[in-house]
Parts: structure tokens; C-alpha cells; sequence
């Protein structure tokens, strides 16, 4: 066995015990109320996201191939409604605009990601000038906004040649990464400052080659585990391939779908299930990233499945890249028990049905939902896990930056009689939010931003155009943007540095 046989040097589980009852609504309004009272520190970022897939279109433009997102959404019943990400929400002809709004609304900073098949159709060789001008158009009038941009280099949507080759199974598509990340390091790194080398890896891993609910749509546990490492040397390698092209001033970071896992009761059987999540949800990247090692007790949960001898000497070391920051995105905690004897579990994961698990080793773990209100996804909401979140990152990582790269809500809002578009759940929910990152703050967490889940409505995935995440609403027929309610109040905070009333 090589490296990967090092320690854990992650701390014990993290499950936190028992939380079988609603998150306390008057704690979470009288953190918000008191967070309200206080302003967020100089220079924290307002910022508002968007993936490429979810909003461009524009996918036969400029030489850009198809990549795996466009192969499966055009698979028919892969996604409701047979949706697809062909027109999206036309950002690529419409980012003047879509810039315009941001500035309007006093969001000042901007978490975008690039196309690898628009930028380098079949993810080898050297990169189409045409679809690098495309970010650089984007870049400079974000820059003439005074909007901080930020790249994420890959959001979910690999070359679908580099998939026909085996995708993140195989070791060769980290490689492929980090040329990717360099040719865009290069044509970039003299104006955007802020990098995200992989959003949420877990679900390129998990549900991309485990569950198959997302693309390449694959079932295979051991697949899914294979593509979490070698999404793992990916992240280091692209990091390395990014510090040798840009100039050193400029900040590298990651984006992980970091979950709070909540065991049911205290019981072993609980908390063992409970760490089993957490190693597979957290562990298995922030291992590698932040420890250069892999938790002993996520080797040992999956080695009936795999000896994981498709890690190479080295490969650790490569994928602890130095960060300069660390983006979490946060949507819901997980609650999860034992299967009563050891029987199949999981279900309510919130992320789309499918008859296989994307947790290779746990079958047999159940999730539940937490008491409470749910958003148009069916997650509960509970904003002390976005505290809980950040406190634990502090922990583990101290002295790394942290910004939340993703928080925000569903809900299926429509324009009233006037065209105007209420929104007060997505209020509430930001509302909500942003007190337990301000209450993180208070409590020492080095939180240097916030970006809004999403910046306007979009392809949500195999949800199609089904579920809405934006604060600017955007009628499909028609592509008109309208701001939502949320869209205001939140201008209002950026402009006043604290939460206003969510009512
Ligand atoms: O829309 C997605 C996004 O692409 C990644 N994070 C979660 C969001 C909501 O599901």
C-alpha cells in the first residue's frame, strides 16, 4: 500500500448526537435578530453564483463539444421534462445584462464556472481563443462593474471525449485537469484573482458514477470511489497547474458540499452509521486536501469493495495543494441512523431518485428528514448546520479563509397580477442563513464571504427547469429577468453590511 495507509488525521466523528427534534426556531431568530444588530466586517463579499451548464446554452457555439451534461440531459428520462441545457437561460448572449443586474443589485462579487468543452472541446490540446474570449468579455465587464469575479474551473460538465476514455474513474482525467486548469490559469490569472479548482466533488463522484442520477449517469460504487480520488489528485494537481501559470497574488480554493451528518440517537449503532456518512461525505476530500491522508476508518468500511490500490505514491501529497481559502457550500444536514438489523437503508438525500446508493459501504445506513420546514427540494432547513459547518472548518482548518460558495433555497415562486415576484420563504431562508454566518463570526470563524445560491433561475440538474433557486426570476419562454423580493432584501444587506428584517 502506498501513502494512503498514513493515519487519519481528521478528528473523531463529528456526528453530533440526538437532534431528532425541529431546530429551534426562536434560537435561529434570536441569533438572526442579534446578528442584525451588527455589521458584517469591511470587505466581506456579497456575492451571488451560477454554474456554466445551468445558465449558458449557446452549447453548439464557438466550437464547443457536448459534454457529459449535454449527453445525459439528451437521454431521454434522465431529466424531467426531458429539459436540457441547450438554451438555459441564454447567459452566454445575455452576460451584459446579467452583469448589469448584478450591479444594480449591489452584488459585488461573482462565482461563475468555466466550460472545459467550450474552452477545450476535447479536454486535450491546446485551448479555442473563441471560447476563452467569451470569460474574458465576461471578466472585463464584471471588472468595469467593480464585480470580484470568481472561476470555478470545473462544475460538473467533464468533455464527454474524456468520459468516453473513462472519465474520473480513471487516472488519466486529473491529468487532463490540470492541462485544463493551466490553459485557463493562463489566458485569466492577469484579471480574476479568485479560483475554485472543483465544486462539490462529492457529486461528480457520488451521484455522477454511484447513484446515476447526475452525469455520466453510472452505477458502480467502486467507479464512484475511483473518480473521488482521482478528483482528489485533480484538485492538487490543478492547483499546482494554476500557482505555476498565474501570478502569485492571486487565491486557490475548493468547493465541498461539506455535509453536517446528525445521528438520530447517541446509540453505537447510530454514531457509527453517522460516522460512515461523514467519512464518505467529508472525509474522503477534506482527507486528502487538507491532511494528505485518507480516514483509516472510511479504508475499512470499503474494503470489501476495494483495496483502493488505484492510489499512488505521491497522489496525497499532490492532493494536499497549499489553499489559500476554502468555499463551503451548505444547503441542509443530514440525520441519519442504522438500518434496523443491518437491513438496505438510505432514501430522503435529497438528491433525486435512484434504486442505488451513492454511499458505496453504508446500504445499510438510513436518512431521514429533520423535523421542521422543507424547501421545494424537500431539504430541511436548519441554518445552525451552516454554523456548525463553519465552526467545524475552523477547527480543522486553522487559518484558512472561508467563504460559503453556495447557500440558498428552492421554492417554487411565481409573478403575481403586477409581474412582481414575492419570495418571503427565500427571505426567511437568507435571512436565517445569514445570521449563523454571522454568529460563526462572532464565535471566531474567519468567514470572508457569501455567495447566494443562485444568482437567477436556472437548469437545476435532473430537476430540470422545474425547481427555482433564483433570486432573480426568469420566465423561460421569454428569458425577461425580474428581480425577486429575496433579490431587494439582499441588495439591502450588501448595501448596509447587515441582515435586514426578513419581514
Ligand atoms: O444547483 C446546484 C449547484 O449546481 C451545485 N450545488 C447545489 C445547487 C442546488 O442543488
Amino acid at each position: 500500500m502506498p501513502d494512503i495507509v498514513s493515519p487519519a488525521t481528521t478528528p473523531a466523528p463529528t456526528a453530533t448526537p440526538a437532534t431528532a427534534t425541529a431546530p429551534d426556531a426562536d434560537a435561529n431568530a434570536n441569533a438572526a435578530e442579534a446578528a442584525a444588530a451588527v455589521s458584517f466586517p469591511p470587505g466581506f463579499l456579497w456575492g451571488a453564483a451560477t454554474s456554466a451548464y445551468q445558465i449558458e446554452g449557446a452549447v453548439r457555439e464557438g466550437g464547443r463539444t457536448p459534454s457529459i451534461w449535454d449527453t445525459f440531459s439528451h437521454t431521454p428520462g434522465r431529466t424531467a421534462g426531458g429539459d436540457t441545457g441547450d438554451v438555459a437561460v441564454d447567459h452566454y448572449h445575455r452576460y451584459r445584462e446579467d452583469v448589469a443586474l448584478m450591479a444594480r443589485l449591489g452584488v459585488n462579487a461573482y462565482r461563475f464556472s468555466v466550460s472545459w468543452s467550450r474552452v477545450q472541446p476535447t479536454g486535450r490540446g491546446p485551448a479555442v481563443q473563441v471560447g476563452l474570449d467569451f470569460y474574458r468579455r465576461l471578466v472585463d465587464e464584471l471588472l468595469a462593474a467593480g464585480i470580484e469575479p470568481a472561476i470555478t474551473l470545473y462544475h460538473w460538465d467533464l468533455p464527454q471525449e474524456l468520459e468516453d476514455a473513462g472519465g474520473w474513474p480513471e487516472r488519466e482525467t486529473a491529468y487532463r485537469f490540470a492541462e485544463y486548469a493551466r490553459l485557463v490559469g493562463e489566458a485569466l490569472g492577469d484579471r480574476v484573482q479568485s479560483w475554485i479548482t472543483l465544486n462539490e466533488p462529492w457529486c461528480s463522484a457520488f451521484l455522477g458514477y454511484g447513484s446515476g442520477v447526475h452525469a455520466p449517469g453510472r452505477t458502480d460504487p467502486v467507479a464512484a470511489l475511483r473518480a473521488a480520488h482521482h478528483l482528489n489528485l485533480a484538485h492538487g494537481l490543478g492547483a499546482a497547474a494554476l500557482r505555476a501559470s498565474m501570478p502569485t497574488r492571486n487565491r486557490i480554493a475548493v468547493s465541498l458540499n461539506s455535509s453536517v451528518v446528525r445521528a438520530l440517537s447517541p446509540s453505537p449503532a447510530n454514531m457509527a452509521a453517522a460516522r460512515r456518512i461523514d467519512d464518505l461525505a467529508n472525509g474522503i476530500f477534506h482527507g486528502p486536501m487538507l491532511h494528505g491522508s485518507y480516514p483509516k476508518t472510511l479504508l475499512k468500511a470499503t474494503g470489501s469493495l476495494t483495496d483502493w490500490s488505484f492510489v499512488r505514491d505521491g497522489d496525497l501529497r499532490a492532493a494536499r495543494a497549499s489553499l489559500d481559502a476554502l468555499g463551503l457550500n451548505y444547503y441542509t444536514p443530514a440525520l441519519v441512523s442504522a438500518a434496523e438489523g443491518g437491513g438496505r437503508g438510505h432514501g430522503a438525500d435529497g438528491h433525486g431518485a435512484s434504486e442505488h446508493s451513492p454511499w458505496p459501504g453504508a446500504d445499510d445506513v438510513l436518512f431521514h428528514h429533520t423535523p421542521g420546514e422543507r424547501t421545494e427540494m424537500g431539504w430541511s432547513i436548519d441554518p445552525t448546520g451552516l454554523h456548525e459547518l463553519l465552526m467545524r472548518y475552523t477547527r480543522e482548518a486553522p487559518g484558512l479563509p472561508l467563504y460559503v460558495t453556495e447557500n440558498g433555497a428552492a421554492y417554487d415562486d411565481r409573478p403575481d397580477a403586477d409581474g412582481r415576484v414575492h419570495d418571503p420563504e427565500r427571505i426567511a431562508y437568507l435571512h436565517g442563513h445569514l445570521g449563523a454566518v454571522h454568529r460563526a463570526l462572532a464565535d471566531g470563524a474567519d468567514v470572508r464571504g457569501y455567495y447566494l445560491w443562485s444568482l437567477m433561475d436556472n437548469f437545476e440538474w435532473s430537476y430540470g427547469y422545474g425547481k427555482r433557486f433564483g433570486a432573480v426570476y426568469v420566465d423561460y419562454p421569454t428569458l425577461t429577468r425580474t428581480p425577486k423580493s429575496s433579490a431587494h432584501w439582499y441588495a439591502e444587506a450588501a448595501r448596509t453590511h447587515t441582515i435586514p428584517p426578513a419581514s
